[in-house]
């Protein structure tokens, strides 16, 4: 056991908040068959990167803040946003986060420190490091959890933040979800570290920072990594890029149909891009939600007892959340413009 290993009740709490993401997001896909054409647009889900959600958000403290992408549903339910009003932000209800005018890719929260999400790829991460400087600026040791893909490593945004918050010693740690795929390519048909066998973590040593790959299914290796990323930028040393690595479990996101089609999620783009179930049916196999709960329950922290209650309460909660979604109203036609601008 490390120094950082979080103790037993914080082990609980941590499989209780991936639980909590998975049957939320679960909840959003059956949305598509229980309650067609509620959800308009786009979802992105996150299902395979709990433990790397919640392994990095573990240390969050009161004054920090995060930002994340479009596949942004489990960060602000770990941050303490209320499900209700974060599943009726995703059905575009006038009681979602964002009054419903966000919809899935933009939940955001400031009250909780969830500072917002970007459907354009990357465009969250100058905006990270914008608030990186504004807490280096208050001088109260505060941080900032940027997450992105690891697509988004490939935009100029990503360079240009890297470099100016190395160079100012911005407290902020970037958090790369790498996935292994943009959309319908490959990291090694995009990225030329990916492509040379190379971790991307490698892309730290371009901007003088401190570069780790960690087991993004493995929330307590993810804790670890990032708690000490953490703990070096609220002591003022400046920003580490840590690369996660995780699977994601669902299709990139769910499919825009014409008239008449349901909208719906295909299957994972390694078969139906790649023609390589094996692949995906490794990493179910893998899956880091009974993952976890099975290494919990093994070393004696978790009884299955315990766990089913747990599994109970997290449908009860996740079922009242749909409940409230369905039942809030829209938003107006002339709220539209309201809060755009102050
Ligand atoms: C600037 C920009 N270019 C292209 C797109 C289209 N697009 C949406 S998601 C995506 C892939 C992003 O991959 P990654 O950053 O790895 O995130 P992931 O979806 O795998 O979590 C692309 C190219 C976009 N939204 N914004
Ligand atoms: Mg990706």
């Amino acid at each position: 056991m490390s120094v950082n290993t979080p103790n037993a009740e914080r082990q609980i709490w941590i499989y209780t908040q991936m639980l909590r993401i998975r049957t939320f997001e679960e909840r959003v896909k059956r949305t598509f068959t229980d309650h067609p054409g509620v959800i308009r647009g786009h979802t992105h889900l996150a299902d395979g990167a709990e433990a790397s959600i919640v392994g990095s958000l573990s240390g969050f403290k009161k004054g920090d803040a995060a930002l994340a992408t479009y596949r942004c549903h489990g960060y602000p339910l770990v941050l303490g946003s209320d499900p209700k009003a974060a599943m009726a932000e995703i059905y575009g209800r006038v009681d979602g986060l964002c009054k419903g005018l966000g919809g899935s890719m933009h939940l955001t929260d400031v009250a909780h420190g969830f500072l917002g999400t970007s459907g354009i790829v990357g465009a969250g991460i100058p905006h990270a490091a914008g608030a990186a400087w504004a807490a280096q600026i208050r001088g109260k040791e505060e941080v900032v959890l940027c997450f992105f893909g690891d697509g988004a490593s490939k935009q100029g945004a990503f360079a240009e933040t890297l470099n100016i918050a190395s160079l100012w010693k911005l407290p902020c740690v970037f958090v790369m979800e790498n996935n292994g795929y943009n959309v319908v390519t490959t990291s090694a048909q995009e990225d030329a570290n990916a492509a040379a066998g190379e971790p991307l973590s490698i892309k730290a040593k371009a901007f003088a920072m401190p570069g780790v790959t960690v087991d993004g299914t493995d929330p307590l290796a993810v804790h670890a990594v990032v708690s000490e990323a953490v703990a070096r930028a609220r002591a003022g040393h400046g920003p580490t890029l840590v690369e996660s690595k995780v699977y994601r479990l669902s299709a990139h996101g769910n499919i825009i149909a014409p008239p008449g089609v349901p909208l719906h999620y295909p299957e994972h783009e390694a078969i139906t891009v790649f023609g390589n179930s094996a692949e995906y049916e490794a990493a179910l196999r893998g899956d880091p939600v009974p993952r976890f709960r099975g290494i919990l329950v093994q070393n004696g922290i978790l009884t299955p007892e315990h766990a089913a209650k747990i599994t109970s309460e997290v449908d009860a909660e996740m079922q009242a959340a749909v409940d409230f979604a369905l039942k809030s109203p829209f938003p107006t036609l002339e709220s539209a413009l309201q809060y755009n601008y102050a």
